[in-house]
Protein backbone atom coordinates (compact mmCIF):
# COMPACT_ATOMS: atom_id res chain seq x y z
CA UNK A 1 0.00 0.00 0.00
CA UNK A 2 1.61 3.32 -0.87
CA UNK A 3 1.82 6.40 1.52
CA UNK A 4 -1.21 8.46 -0.74
CA UNK A 5 -3.10 5.41 0.01
CA UNK A 6 -2.69 5.01 3.59
CA UNK A 7 -3.45 8.55 4.16
CA UNK A 8 -7.21 7.98 2.22
CA UNK A 9 -7.55 4.58 4.39
CA UNK A 10 -6.31 6.75 7.74
CA UNK A 11 -9.01 9.11 7.09
CA UNK A 12 -11.93 7.18 5.59
CA UNK A 13 -11.26 4.99 9.28
CA UNK A 14 -11.32 7.96 11.55
CA UNK A 15 -14.32 9.07 9.72
CA UNK A 16 -16.16 5.50 10.48
CA UNK A 17 -14.66 5.46 14.10
CA UNK A 18 -16.40 8.96 14.83
CA UNK A 19 -19.44 8.51 12.79
CA UNK A 20 -19.50 5.27 15.23
CA UNK A 21 -19.28 6.66 18.55
CA UNK A 22 -21.81 9.74 17.64
CA UNK A 23 -24.60 7.54 16.10
CA UNK A 24 -24.12 5.29 18.94
CA UNK A 25 -24.73 8.16 21.45
CA UNK A 26 -27.80 9.48 19.27
CA UNK A 27 -29.40 5.90 19.21
CA UNK A 28 -28.75 5.54 23.13
CA UNK A 29 -30.42 8.72 23.68
CA UNK A 30 -33.25 7.46 21.97
CA UNK A 31 -33.31 4.21 23.82
CA UNK A 32 -32.46 2.27 20.42
CA UNK A 33 -29.94 -0.50 22.44
CA UNK A 34 -29.26 -2.68 19.40
CA UNK A 35 -28.39 0.08 17.06
CA UNK A 36 -26.40 2.12 19.83
CA UNK A 37 -24.35 -0.70 20.58
CA UNK A 38 -23.62 -1.66 17.19
CA UNK A 39 -22.53 1.59 16.29
CA UNK A 40 -20.17 1.22 19.28
CA UNK A 41 -18.76 -1.83 18.11
CA UNK A 42 -18.15 -0.34 14.72
CA UNK A 43 -16.47 2.51 16.08
CA UNK A 44 -14.30 0.35 18.79
CA UNK A 45 -13.20 -1.71 15.85
CA UNK A 46 -12.20 1.76 13.61
CA UNK A 47 -10.38 2.79 16.61
CA UNK A 48 -8.34 -0.54 16.73
CA UNK A 49 -7.73 -0.18 12.54
CA UNK A 50 -6.60 3.52 12.95
CA UNK A 51 -3.47 2.06 15.47
CA UNK A 52 -2.55 -0.17 12.11
CA UNK A 53 -2.99 3.02 9.76
CA UNK A 54 -0.95 5.21 12.34
CA UNK A 55 1.57 2.91 13.07
CA UNK A 56 2.40 2.18 9.05
CA UNK A 57 2.37 6.20 8.70
CA UNK A 58 4.65 6.78 11.61
CA UNK A 59 7.12 4.29 9.64
CA UNK A 60 6.82 6.13 6.33
CA UNK A 61 7.50 9.77 7.95
CA UNK A 62 6.68 11.19 11.08
CA UNK A 63 5.83 14.00 9.20
CA UNK A 64 2.75 12.15 8.33
CA UNK A 65 1.83 10.87 11.94
CA UNK A 66 2.73 13.64 14.02
CA UNK A 67 -0.47 14.76 15.64
CA UNK A 68 -1.89 11.63 14.91
CA UNK A 69 0.48 9.97 17.68
CA UNK A 70 0.52 12.97 19.71
CA UNK A 71 -3.18 14.18 19.35
CA UNK A 72 -5.54 11.41 17.89
CA UNK A 73 -3.77 8.81 20.27
CA UNK A 74 -4.38 10.11 23.64
CA UNK A 75 -7.75 11.61 22.37
CA UNK A 76 -8.73 8.01 20.88
CA UNK A 77 -7.19 6.22 24.01
CA UNK A 78 -9.78 8.76 26.21
CA UNK A 79 -12.45 7.79 24.27
CA UNK A 80 -12.00 4.37 24.54
CA UNK A 81 -11.89 4.15 27.93
CA UNK A 82 -14.51 6.20 29.01
CA UNK A 83 -17.04 4.48 26.63
CA UNK A 84 -15.51 1.29 26.80
CA UNK A 85 -15.92 0.33 30.74
CA UNK A 86 -19.40 1.78 30.94
CA UNK A 87 -20.45 -0.77 27.48
CA UNK A 88 -19.17 -3.32 28.95
CA UNK A 89 -21.79 -3.17 31.89
CA UNK A 90 -24.37 -1.94 30.14
CA UNK A 91 -27.60 -0.66 32.40
CA UNK A 92 -31.17 -1.75 31.75
CA UNK A 93 -31.15 1.85 30.28
CA UNK A 94 -29.29 2.06 27.38
CA UNK A 95 -30.00 5.89 27.81
CA UNK A 96 -27.03 6.03 30.34
CA UNK A 97 -24.06 5.42 28.23
CA UNK A 98 -25.37 7.91 25.64
CA UNK A 99 -23.04 11.12 27.18
CA UNK A 100 -20.10 8.52 27.55
CA UNK A 101 -20.29 7.58 23.74
CA UNK A 102 -20.93 10.80 22.73
CA UNK A 103 -17.83 12.21 24.75
CA UNK A 104 -16.00 9.18 22.46
CA UNK A 105 -17.63 10.79 19.68
CA UNK A 106 -16.42 14.30 20.52
CA UNK A 107 -12.89 12.95 21.09
CA UNK A 108 -12.50 11.45 18.16
CA UNK A 109 -13.85 14.02 15.72
CA UNK A 110 -11.62 16.66 17.45
CA UNK A 111 -8.37 14.51 16.69
CA UNK A 112 -10.18 14.43 13.09
CA UNK A 113 -10.46 17.85 12.87
CA UNK A 114 -7.30 18.71 13.72
CA UNK A 115 -5.81 16.62 10.99
CA UNK A 116 -7.96 18.18 8.47
CA UNK A 117 -7.49 22.14 9.70
CA UNK A 118 -4.21 22.61 11.54
CA UNK A 119 -1.80 19.29 10.27
CA UNK A 120 1.51 18.89 10.10
CA UNK A 121 3.87 20.09 12.58
CA UNK A 122 1.33 18.77 15.72
CA UNK A 123 1.15 21.48 17.79
CA UNK A 124 -0.17 22.20 21.94
CA UNK A 125 -2.20 24.84 20.75
CA UNK A 126 -4.33 22.84 18.62
CA UNK A 127 -4.54 19.74 20.89
CA UNK A 128 -5.46 22.28 23.60
CA UNK A 129 -8.14 23.62 21.27
CA UNK A 130 -9.48 20.24 20.56
CA UNK A 131 -9.77 18.90 24.46
CA UNK A 132 -11.51 22.01 25.33
CA UNK A 133 -13.89 22.00 22.43
CA UNK A 134 -14.36 18.04 23.62
CA UNK A 135 -14.94 18.80 27.32
CA UNK A 136 -17.54 21.67 26.40
CA UNK A 137 -19.16 19.49 23.60
CA UNK A 138 -19.78 16.98 26.23
CA UNK A 139 -21.12 19.08 28.80
CA UNK A 140 -23.67 20.71 26.27
CA UNK A 141 -24.93 17.35 25.34
CA UNK A 142 -24.73 16.01 29.22
CA UNK A 143 -26.87 19.29 30.08
CA UNK A 144 -29.21 18.57 27.47
CA UNK A 145 -29.53 14.56 28.12
CA UNK A 146 -30.35 15.45 31.09
CA UNK A 147 -27.39 13.88 33.22
CA UNK A 148 -26.60 14.73 36.90
CA UNK A 149 -22.61 14.78 37.49
CA UNK A 150 -21.86 15.74 40.68
CA UNK A 151 -20.92 19.38 41.16
CA UNK A 152 -16.33 18.18 41.40
CA UNK A 153 -17.06 16.84 37.89
CA UNK A 154 -18.99 20.03 36.55
CA UNK A 155 -16.12 22.22 38.40
CA UNK A 156 -13.69 19.71 37.14
CA UNK A 157 -14.99 20.08 33.48
CA UNK A 158 -15.39 23.62 33.09
CA UNK A 159 -11.88 24.37 34.66
CA UNK A 160 -10.33 22.01 32.17
CA UNK A 161 -12.17 23.65 28.96
CA UNK A 162 -11.29 27.11 30.16
CA UNK A 163 -7.80 26.41 30.99
CA UNK A 164 -7.42 24.66 27.80
CA UNK A 165 -9.44 27.40 25.37
CA UNK A 166 -6.99 29.62 27.11
CA UNK A 167 -3.97 28.26 26.50
CA UNK A 168 -4.73 26.51 22.97
CA UNK A 169 -5.79 29.97 21.77
CA UNK A 170 -2.77 31.97 23.14
CA UNK A 171 -0.01 29.26 21.32
CA UNK A 172 -2.25 29.10 18.54
CA UNK A 173 -2.09 32.74 17.70
CA UNK A 174 1.14 33.71 19.35
CA UNK A 175 3.47 34.93 16.01
CA UNK A 176 5.78 32.59 14.79
CA UNK A 177 8.82 33.50 13.15
CA UNK A 178 8.16 36.50 11.38
CA UNK A 179 8.23 36.34 7.53
CA UNK A 180 10.56 38.56 5.83
CA UNK A 181 8.56 40.49 3.66
CA UNK A 182 9.24 41.86 0.41
CA UNK A 183 10.02 45.18 -0.21
CA UNK A 184 10.88 47.80 -3.01
CA UNK A 185 14.89 47.08 -4.07
CA UNK A 186 14.09 50.07 -6.84
CA UNK A 187 14.35 46.75 -9.06
CA UNK A 188 17.35 47.62 -11.03
CA UNK A 189 17.26 46.49 -14.81
CA UNK A 190 20.35 44.26 -15.82
CA UNK A 191 22.77 45.71 -18.28
CA UNK A 192 24.20 43.97 -20.91
CA UNK A 193 26.85 45.78 -23.20
CA UNK A 194 26.76 45.40 -27.14
CA UNK A 195 26.32 41.53 -28.01
CA UNK A 196 23.76 39.83 -30.35
CA UNK A 197 20.65 40.43 -29.05
CA UNK A 198 16.98 39.08 -29.86
CA UNK A 199 14.54 41.83 -29.40
CA UNK A 200 10.92 41.43 -28.80
CA UNK A 201 7.82 43.30 -27.82
CA UNK A 202 4.93 41.62 -26.21
CA UNK A 203 1.67 43.25 -25.79
CA UNK A 204 -0.52 41.44 -22.73
CA UNK A 205 -4.41 42.86 -23.72
CA UNK A 206 -8.14 41.03 -23.72
CA UNK A 207 -8.87 39.56 -26.79
CA UNK A 208 -11.49 37.01 -27.74
CA UNK A 209 -9.61 34.12 -29.96
CA UNK A 210 -10.71 31.15 -31.84
CA UNK A 211 -10.61 27.91 -29.47
CA UNK A 212 -10.94 24.82 -31.56
CA UNK A 213 -13.66 26.23 -33.81
CA UNK A 214 -15.61 28.80 -30.38
CA UNK A 215 -14.50 32.54 -29.69
CA UNK A 216 -13.26 32.67 -26.16
CA UNK A 217 -12.57 35.62 -23.52
CA UNK A 218 -8.83 35.81 -23.56
CA UNK A 219 -5.78 37.52 -22.29
CA UNK A 220 -3.23 37.26 -24.92
CA UNK A 221 0.20 38.64 -25.90
CA UNK A 222 -0.02 40.43 -29.27
CA UNK A 223 -3.53 38.66 -29.55
CA UNK A 224 -2.72 35.37 -29.35
CA UNK A 225 -2.68 32.12 -27.45
CA UNK A 226 0.10 31.12 -26.84
CA UNK A 227 1.95 34.38 -27.04
CA UNK A 228 4.91 34.44 -29.98
CA UNK A 229 7.36 31.32 -29.35
CA UNK A 230 10.22 33.29 -28.86
CA UNK A 231 13.29 31.51 -29.95
CA UNK A 232 17.64 32.32 -29.46
CA UNK A 233 20.83 30.64 -30.15
CA UNK A 234 22.93 30.15 -26.78
CA UNK A 235 25.10 33.65 -26.76
CA UNK A 236 22.32 35.95 -27.58
CA UNK A 237 21.18 38.62 -25.13
CA UNK A 238 17.65 38.47 -25.23
CA UNK A 239 15.78 41.71 -24.94
CA UNK A 240 11.97 41.80 -24.16
CA UNK A 241 9.71 44.65 -23.91
CA UNK A 242 6.64 43.60 -22.03
CA UNK A 243 3.55 46.25 -22.35
CA UNK A 244 0.15 46.11 -20.81
CA UNK A 245 -2.73 47.27 -22.90
CA UNK A 246 -5.45 46.62 -20.55
CA UNK A 247 -4.73 43.51 -18.18
CA UNK A 248 -6.18 45.54 -15.56
CA UNK A 249 -4.85 42.76 -12.48
CA UNK A 250 -1.27 43.64 -13.88
CA UNK A 251 1.41 41.66 -15.61
CA UNK A 252 4.89 40.61 -15.51
CA UNK A 253 6.87 38.10 -17.52
CA UNK A 254 8.35 34.62 -15.64
CA UNK A 255 10.70 32.68 -17.22
CA UNK A 256 9.79 29.59 -16.69
CA UNK A 257 12.98 27.07 -16.10
CA UNK A 258 15.20 29.56 -16.94
CA UNK A 259 17.91 30.73 -14.21
CA UNK A 260 17.58 34.75 -15.00
CA UNK A 261 19.29 37.20 -12.47
CA UNK A 262 17.04 37.79 -10.05
CA UNK A 263 15.66 40.85 -10.97
CA UNK A 264 14.65 39.55 -14.43
CA UNK A 265 12.48 37.21 -12.95
CA UNK A 266 9.09 38.75 -13.40
CA UNK A 267 7.57 38.03 -9.90
CA UNK A 268 5.38 41.12 -8.84
CA UNK A 269 6.16 42.40 -5.42
CA UNK A 270 9.49 40.54 -5.06
CA UNK A 271 11.52 41.32 -7.72
CA UNK A 272 9.66 44.05 -9.57
CA UNK A 273 6.34 45.46 -9.77
CA UNK A 274 3.69 44.49 -11.71
CA UNK A 275 3.02 46.05 -15.12
CA UNK A 276 -0.04 47.89 -15.17
CA UNK A 277 -2.20 49.44 -17.92
CA UNK A 278 -0.37 51.83 -19.76
CA UNK A 279 3.25 50.70 -18.64
CA UNK A 280 5.97 48.76 -19.62
CA UNK A 281 9.30 47.30 -18.49
CA UNK A 282 12.50 45.85 -20.38
CA UNK A 283 13.54 42.19 -19.27
CA UNK A 284 17.22 41.93 -20.54
CA UNK A 285 18.91 38.40 -19.72
CA UNK A 286 21.72 36.08 -21.80
CA UNK A 287 20.53 33.27 -22.95
CA UNK A 288 23.34 30.82 -21.67
CA UNK A 289 20.84 27.95 -21.20
CA UNK A 290 19.72 25.72 -23.95
CA UNK A 291 16.45 23.73 -24.28
CA UNK A 292 12.93 24.07 -23.96
CA UNK A 293 11.19 26.70 -21.45
CA UNK A 294 8.17 28.79 -21.29
CA UNK A 295 6.94 32.49 -20.17
CA UNK A 296 4.04 33.49 -18.07
CA UNK A 297 2.86 36.12 -16.00
CA UNK A 298 3.27 35.98 -12.71
CA UNK A 299 0.71 38.91 -11.81
CA UNK A 300 -2.17 37.12 -10.91
CA UNK A 301 -0.96 33.73 -11.75
CA UNK A 302 -3.51 31.38 -11.34
CA UNK A 303 -6.08 33.39 -13.26
CA UNK A 304 -3.29 35.10 -15.89
CA UNK A 305 -1.97 31.91 -17.80
CA UNK A 306 -5.41 30.35 -17.06
CA UNK A 307 -6.46 33.08 -19.18
CA UNK A 308 -3.46 32.47 -21.96
CA UNK A 309 -0.53 35.21 -20.99
CA UNK A 310 1.97 32.62 -22.25
CA UNK A 311 4.48 31.01 -24.94
CA UNK A 312 7.32 29.17 -25.56
CA UNK A 313 11.06 30.11 -24.96
CA UNK A 314 13.15 28.35 -27.34
CA UNK A 315 17.30 28.95 -26.91
CA UNK A 316 19.47 26.33 -28.98
CA UNK A 317 22.77 25.83 -29.07
CA UNK A 318 23.40 26.37 -33.07
CA UNK A 319 21.49 26.12 -36.51
CA UNK A 320 18.18 23.91 -36.53
CA UNK A 321 18.82 20.38 -37.85
CA UNK A 322 15.46 18.22 -38.77
CA UNK A 323 12.04 19.27 -37.76
CA UNK A 324 12.45 20.76 -34.46
CA UNK A 325 8.96 21.70 -33.10
CA UNK A 326 7.15 23.12 -29.81
CA UNK A 327 4.22 22.03 -28.45
CA UNK A 328 2.79 23.12 -26.28
CA UNK A 329 -0.60 21.80 -24.12
CA UNK A 330 -2.91 24.32 -22.48
CA UNK A 331 -6.76 24.32 -21.39
CA UNK A 332 -8.17 27.73 -22.73
CA UNK A 333 -11.86 27.73 -20.88
CA UNK A 334 -11.69 24.20 -19.66
CA UNK A 335 -10.94 23.55 -23.80
CA UNK A 336 -7.72 21.90 -24.93
CA UNK A 337 -6.16 24.25 -27.20
CA UNK A 338 -5.54 22.21 -30.54
CA UNK A 339 -1.50 21.78 -31.22
CA UNK A 340 0.08 23.80 -34.09
CA UNK A 341 0.22 22.68 -37.37
CA UNK A 342 3.35 20.30 -38.13
CA UNK A 343 4.06 19.52 -42.01
CA UNK A 344 5.44 16.00 -42.74
CA UNK A 345 8.72 15.23 -43.52
CA UNK A 346 10.45 12.54 -45.32
CA UNK A 347 11.44 9.52 -43.93
CA UNK A 348 15.00 9.48 -41.66
CA UNK A 349 14.79 13.26 -40.94
CA UNK A 350 15.37 13.94 -37.24
CA UNK A 351 12.87 15.33 -35.55
CA UNK A 352 12.60 17.05 -31.84
CA UNK A 353 8.96 17.25 -30.23
CA UNK A 354 9.76 20.10 -27.54
CA UNK A 355 6.20 18.71 -25.00
CA UNK A 356 5.46 21.66 -22.53
CA UNK A 357 2.52 21.35 -20.16
CA UNK A 358 1.48 25.12 -18.99
CA UNK A 359 -1.10 23.47 -17.73
CA UNK A 360 -1.87 23.54 -13.98
CA UNK A 361 -2.10 19.74 -13.93
CA UNK A 362 -0.35 16.56 -14.82
CA UNK A 363 -0.78 15.59 -18.66
CA UNK A 364 -0.33 12.06 -20.08
CA UNK A 365 2.05 12.21 -23.40
CA UNK A 366 1.85 8.93 -25.92
CA UNK A 367 4.11 9.09 -28.93
CA UNK A 368 2.75 6.13 -31.09
CA UNK A 369 4.49 4.69 -34.19
CA UNK A 370 7.55 4.97 -33.59
CA UNK A 371 10.56 4.40 -31.03
CA UNK A 372 11.68 8.04 -29.41
CA UNK A 373 14.35 9.06 -26.83
CA UNK A 374 13.74 11.53 -23.97
CA UNK A 375 16.70 14.06 -24.69
CA UNK A 376 15.83 16.51 -22.06
CA UNK A 377 13.89 17.19 -18.94
CA UNK A 378 13.33 20.70 -18.14
CA UNK A 379 15.88 22.28 -20.77
CA UNK A 380 18.28 20.09 -19.57
CA UNK A 381 20.05 17.10 -21.33
CA UNK A 382 19.71 13.56 -20.32
CA UNK A 383 22.92 11.30 -20.05
CA UNK A 384 22.43 8.27 -22.32
CA UNK A 385 18.97 8.10 -22.91
CA UNK A 386 17.91 5.23 -23.94
CA UNK A 387 15.19 4.27 -27.15
CA UNK A 388 11.80 4.05 -25.44
CA UNK A 389 8.55 2.02 -27.55
CA UNK A 390 4.90 1.92 -26.30
CA UNK A 391 5.67 3.84 -23.20
CA UNK A 392 3.94 6.55 -21.55
CA UNK A 393 5.31 9.75 -20.08
CA UNK A 394 3.59 12.15 -17.15
CA UNK A 395 4.88 15.84 -17.97
CA UNK A 396 4.29 17.59 -14.40
CA UNK A 397 2.72 21.68 -14.92
CA UNK A 398 5.00 23.58 -15.93
CA UNK A 399 7.59 20.70 -16.89
CA UNK A 400 8.86 20.26 -20.73
CA UNK A 401 10.24 16.91 -22.17
CA UNK A 402 12.00 17.19 -25.41
CA UNK A 403 11.16 13.73 -27.09
CA UNK A 404 13.96 12.90 -30.54
CA UNK A 405 13.54 10.19 -33.14
CA UNK A 406 14.17 9.68 -36.67
CA UNK A 407 10.98 10.19 -38.77
CA UNK A 408 9.74 6.85 -40.28
CA UNK A 409 7.85 6.28 -43.11
CA UNK A 410 4.68 5.41 -41.17
CA UNK A 411 2.70 7.49 -39.50
CA UNK A 412 3.36 8.80 -36.24
CA UNK A 413 0.78 10.18 -33.34
CA UNK A 414 1.24 12.35 -30.25
CA UNK A 415 -1.83 11.93 -27.68
CA UNK A 416 -1.99 13.98 -24.91
CA UNK A 417 -4.77 12.39 -22.03
CA UNK A 418 -5.58 10.12 -24.96
CA UNK A 419 -6.84 13.12 -27.58
CA UNK A 420 -4.29 13.06 -30.40
CA UNK A 421 -2.54 16.79 -30.98
CA UNK A 422 0.25 15.67 -33.89
CA UNK A 423 -0.28 13.17 -35.70
CA UNK A 424 1.11 12.66 -39.80
CA UNK A 425 -1.51 10.05 -40.37
CA UNK A 426 -3.87 7.40 -38.33
CA UNK A 427 -2.07 5.04 -36.00
CA UNK A 428 -3.87 2.11 -34.97
CA UNK A 429 -2.14 1.65 -31.50
CA UNK A 430 -4.13 2.10 -28.45
CA UNK A 431 -1.97 3.61 -25.52
CA UNK A 432 -3.89 3.64 -22.77
CA UNK A 433 -2.88 0.52 -21.09
CA UNK A 434 1.28 1.79 -22.06
CA UNK A 435 3.61 1.72 -18.78
CA UNK A 436 4.82 5.38 -17.65
CA UNK A 437 8.63 6.36 -17.33
CA UNK A 438 9.93 6.54 -15.02
CA UNK A 439 12.39 9.35 -15.39
CA UNK A 440 14.22 8.82 -11.95
CA UNK A 441 15.77 5.15 -13.57
CA UNK A 442 16.13 6.76 -17.14
CA UNK A 443 19.49 7.08 -18.55
CA UNK A 444 23.07 6.47 -17.60
CA UNK A 445 24.07 7.62 -13.68
CA UNK A 446 26.90 9.66 -13.15
CA UNK A 447 28.13 10.44 -9.47
CA UNK A 448 26.23 13.03 -7.61
CA UNK A 449 28.46 16.47 -7.58
CA UNK A 450 27.72 16.35 -3.83
CA UNK A 451 27.92 14.49 -0.40
CA UNK A 452 27.21 17.02 1.93
CA UNK A 453 25.02 19.73 2.38
CA UNK A 454 25.07 23.43 3.95
CA UNK A 455 21.72 23.80 4.31
CA UNK A 456 19.05 21.31 5.03
CA UNK A 457 15.27 22.36 4.74
CA UNK A 458 12.20 20.24 4.69
CA UNK A 459 8.63 21.41 3.43
CA UNK A 460 6.05 19.36 4.22
CA UNK A 461 2.36 20.01 1.63
CA UNK A 462 -0.93 19.82 3.14
CA UNK A 463 -3.93 21.66 3.62
CA UNK A 464 -5.23 23.37 6.50
CA UNK A 465 -7.46 26.54 7.96
CA UNK A 466 -5.62 29.89 7.84
CA UNK A 467 -6.97 32.41 9.93
CA UNK A 468 -4.64 35.41 9.66
CA UNK A 469 -6.67 37.12 6.83
CA UNK A 470 -9.16 38.71 7.27
CA UNK A 471 -11.63 35.96 5.94
CA UNK A 472 -10.77 32.70 7.20
CA UNK A 473 -9.71 30.03 3.91
CA UNK A 474 -8.74 26.62 3.62
CA UNK A 475 -5.12 26.90 2.56
CA UNK A 476 -2.61 25.09 0.45
CA UNK A 477 0.13 25.25 3.35
CA UNK A 478 3.83 24.55 3.89
CA UNK A 479 5.22 23.27 7.19
CA UNK A 480 1.09 24.50 8.54
CA UNK A 481 1.29 28.19 7.50
CA UNK A 482 -0.24 30.11 4.19
CA UNK A 483 1.61 32.49 2.25
CA UNK A 484 3.05 35.26 3.29
CA UNK A 485 3.63 33.63 6.88
CA UNK A 486 5.15 30.71 5.73
CA UNK A 487 9.24 31.80 7.34
CA UNK A 488 11.91 32.27 4.02
CA UNK A 489 14.35 29.96 3.54
CA UNK A 490 17.69 31.52 4.09
CA UNK A 491 20.85 30.31 2.34
CA UNK A 492 24.64 31.88 1.29
CA UNK A 493 25.98 31.96 -1.69
CA UNK A 494 27.62 28.90 -2.50
CA UNK A 495 25.76 26.88 -0.38
CA UNK A 496 24.63 23.83 -1.34
CA UNK A 497 20.84 23.28 -0.53
CA UNK A 498 19.16 19.85 -0.18
CA UNK A 499 15.38 20.00 0.13
CA UNK A 500 13.03 17.65 1.68
CA UNK A 501 9.61 18.00 0.48
CA UNK A 502 6.87 15.87 1.96
CA UNK A 503 2.98 15.51 0.49
CA UNK A 504 0.73 14.80 3.43
CA UNK A 505 -2.05 15.87 1.44
CA UNK A 506 -4.66 14.41 -1.38
CA UNK A 507 -3.80 16.33 -4.15
CA UNK A 508 -0.58 16.30 -6.76
CA UNK A 509 1.50 19.26 -5.91
CA UNK A 510 3.89 20.22 -9.10
CA UNK A 511 6.90 21.77 -7.26
CA UNK A 512 9.09 24.67 -8.60
CA UNK A 513 11.75 26.56 -7.57
CA UNK A 514 12.77 30.10 -9.46
CA UNK A 515 16.54 30.26 -10.57
CA UNK A 516 17.98 27.58 -9.78
CA UNK A 517 17.28 23.27 -11.16
CA UNK A 518 17.55 21.13 -8.46
CA UNK A 519 19.48 17.53 -8.57
CA UNK A 520 16.79 14.59 -7.67
CA UNK A 521 18.61 12.61 -5.31
CA UNK A 522 16.18 10.25 -3.76
CA UNK A 523 12.08 9.61 -4.23
CA UNK A 524 10.30 7.88 -1.01
CA UNK A 525 13.70 6.64 0.32
CA UNK A 526 15.11 5.09 -2.82
CA UNK A 527 18.31 6.87 -4.95
CA UNK A 528 17.99 8.27 -8.12
CA UNK A 529 19.46 5.41 -10.28
CA UNK A 530 19.00 6.92 -13.75
CA UNK A 531 20.89 10.04 -15.76
CA UNK A 532 21.31 13.36 -13.33
CA UNK A 533 17.97 15.07 -13.22
CA UNK A 534 17.86 18.51 -12.78
CA UNK A 535 14.62 19.85 -13.08
CA UNK A 536 12.55 22.87 -12.12
CA UNK A 537 9.41 21.28 -11.97
CA UNK A 538 8.51 17.82 -10.48
CA UNK A 539 5.34 16.10 -9.46
CA UNK A 540 5.05 15.26 -5.64
CA UNK A 541 2.41 13.47 -5.52
CA UNK A 542 0.36 12.33 -2.31
CA UNK A 543 2.10 10.22 0.47
CA UNK A 544 5.25 10.78 -1.53
CA UNK A 545 8.80 12.35 -0.05
CA UNK A 546 10.97 13.78 -2.42
CA UNK A 547 15.27 14.84 -1.91
CA UNK A 548 16.65 17.20 -4.47
CA UNK A 549 19.95 19.50 -3.93
CA UNK A 550 20.96 22.89 -5.39
CA UNK A 551 23.87 25.26 -5.60
CA UNK A 552 23.03 28.55 -4.45
CA UNK A 553 24.96 30.47 -7.13
CA UNK A 554 22.07 32.82 -8.59
CA UNK A 555 21.46 35.37 -5.47
CA UNK A 556 17.86 37.56 -4.78
CA UNK A 557 15.24 36.23 -3.88
CA UNK A 558 13.15 33.70 -5.02
CA UNK A 559 9.52 32.48 -5.08
CA UNK A 560 9.64 28.83 -4.01
CA UNK A 561 5.89 27.54 -4.98
CA UNK A 562 3.21 24.95 -5.48
CA UNK A 563 3.06 25.74 -9.70
CA UNK A 564 -0.58 24.25 -9.82
CA UNK A 565 -1.23 28.19 -9.72
CA UNK A 566 -4.52 27.89 -7.59
CA UNK A 567 -2.61 26.42 -5.23
CA UNK A 568 0.05 28.92 -4.98
CA UNK A 569 -2.40 31.48 -5.18
CA UNK A 570 -4.24 30.16 -1.98
CA UNK A 571 -1.55 29.80 0.22
CA UNK A 572 1.46 27.48 -1.29
CA UNK A 573 4.34 30.03 -1.77
CA UNK A 574 7.46 31.25 0.08
CA UNK A 575 10.66 32.27 -0.47
CA UNK A 576 14.43 31.29 -1.24
CA UNK A 577 16.47 34.27 0.11
CA UNK A 578 20.09 34.84 0.05
CA UNK A 579 21.77 36.09 3.00
CU1 LIG B 1 -0.09 22.24 -5.26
Amino acid sequence: MTTGSLLVADLVIAVLAAAGWLGGGAASAVRRRPLALGLAAVALLATLARAVTITALARAGWWFAAEKVLITGPLSLAAVGVAGPRLLRVPGDIRAVSVPLFFAGYATSGALLVTILHGYPASAGAGLLAVAGVVAATMISGRALGARPSRTVSRVALGVAVAALVTGTGLTVAPGAAPAVPHDHGYPVARIADEPTRRFTLTAGSVTVDAGGRNVAAWAFNGQVPGPELTATVGDVVEVTLRNRDIGRGVTLHWHGYDVPNDQDGVPGVTQAAVRPGQEFVYRFRADQAGTYWYHTHSASDVGVRMGLYGVLVVRPGPVTGLDVTVPVHTLTGRPLPAPRVEPVEAGVPVRLRLINTDSTTHRYALAGTPFRVAAIDGVDLRGPTPLVDTALLIPAGGRYDLVFSAPATPVALFVDGRAVYSTGPVSTATGAWPVLDPLGYGATAAAPWSRFDKTFTLVLDRGLDLRNLLPRYAHTVNGAADPDIPPQVVRRGDVVRFTIVNRSQIVHPWHLHGHHVLVLARNGKSAAGSPLWLDSFDVRPGEVWEVAFRADNPGMWANHCHNLAHADAGMTLHLMYS
